[in-house]
């Protein structure tokens, strides 16, 4: 079976694909592209839509982290993405499409938020990507990329005062589903990795690590994606980060 994947280097929902990938074991090419600009390369592609992580399996051309889960569950059911029984497989999917509509669109406005503060990390997200030109000569140029994609994300400061504001209720509602048994499958499930890649992404970034590493929460991401790169200082201003560090248990005790 032929497969390629498209991916932006630090792309949480393109770091989900690939380890459902490497978890059924197919093998496949990666080809990264960068942010803003993958969007004319996937339609050039004829892909269904023009956001990463894109698959091109076996003929067909798939579009987005929920679509690629259930068409690798058909190409290979083994090892599985979703329980058998009906309930937690509905517990799953819940899971799963809360983790895609609001923890990744909060984790990425946070992300774009902050790398608009300081661009010098994004170095560290392209590791072991190949971008078609020096990664460290793609990064000095990205000051356009960055801002356009800062806009389209809608990483305002507003948006992202508030999403931090709502990150410790999201964790506790991570950490209660690990409780219930619907995360923390082993293999992981694609609820797992789709919520375990976000709060991985959010990891890279120190204005959140102590608070999301000490939890359930940030066990069940290592757990489900070992590998991401990235690694971001701290940027926030500390009065948007007020509502995380009351939240971080070494903080508060
Ligand atoms: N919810 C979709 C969204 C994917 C998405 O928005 N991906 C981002 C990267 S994380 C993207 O392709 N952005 C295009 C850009 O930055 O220009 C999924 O889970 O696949």
């Amino acid at each position: 079976m032929e497969a390629t994947l498209y991916v932006i280097p630090g792309s949480h929902p393109a770091a989900a694909a690939r380890r459902m990938l490497e978890l059924k074991g197919v093998p496949y090419k990666r080809v990264d592209l960068m942010p803003v600009i993958s969007r004319g390369a996937l339609r050039a592609l004829r892909f269904p839509s023009n956001t990463v992580p894109a698959l091109a399996i076996g003929g067909v051309k798939i579009t987005g982290s929920k679509a690629i889960a259930r068409q690798l569950e058909r190409f290979r059911p083994e090892p599985p993405l979703f329980p058998a029984d009906p309930d937690r497989r509905a517990a799953v999917e819940e899971a799963e499409a809360w983790g895609e509509e609001v923890l990744q669109p909060a984790v990425r406005r946070i992300l774009w938020n902050a790398i608009k503060r300081n661009r010098a990390p994004l170095l560290s997200y392209a590791e072991g990507a190949n971008l078609g030109i020096p990664t460290g000569l793609a990064v000095k140029t990205a000051a356009p990329i960055v801002a356009a994609a800062t806009r389209m994300n809608a990483a305002d400061d507003e948006s992202v005062r508030s999403d931090l504001a709502e990150l410790p209720g999201w964790l506790d509602k991570i950490d209660g589903w690990i409780a219930d048994g619907v995360l923390g499958d082993d293999p992981p499930n694609a609820a797992d990795l789709q919520i375990g890649s976000s709060l991985r992404l959010a990891m890279t970034l120190d204005d959140l690590l102590p608070v999301i590493e000490s939890r359930p929460s940030g066990a069940l991401a290592l757990r489900a994606i070992p590998e991401f790169p990235g690694r971001a200082p701290t940027v926030l201003p500390a009065d948007w980060l007020e509502p995380v560090r009351s939240a971080t248990p070494a903080a508060s005790s």
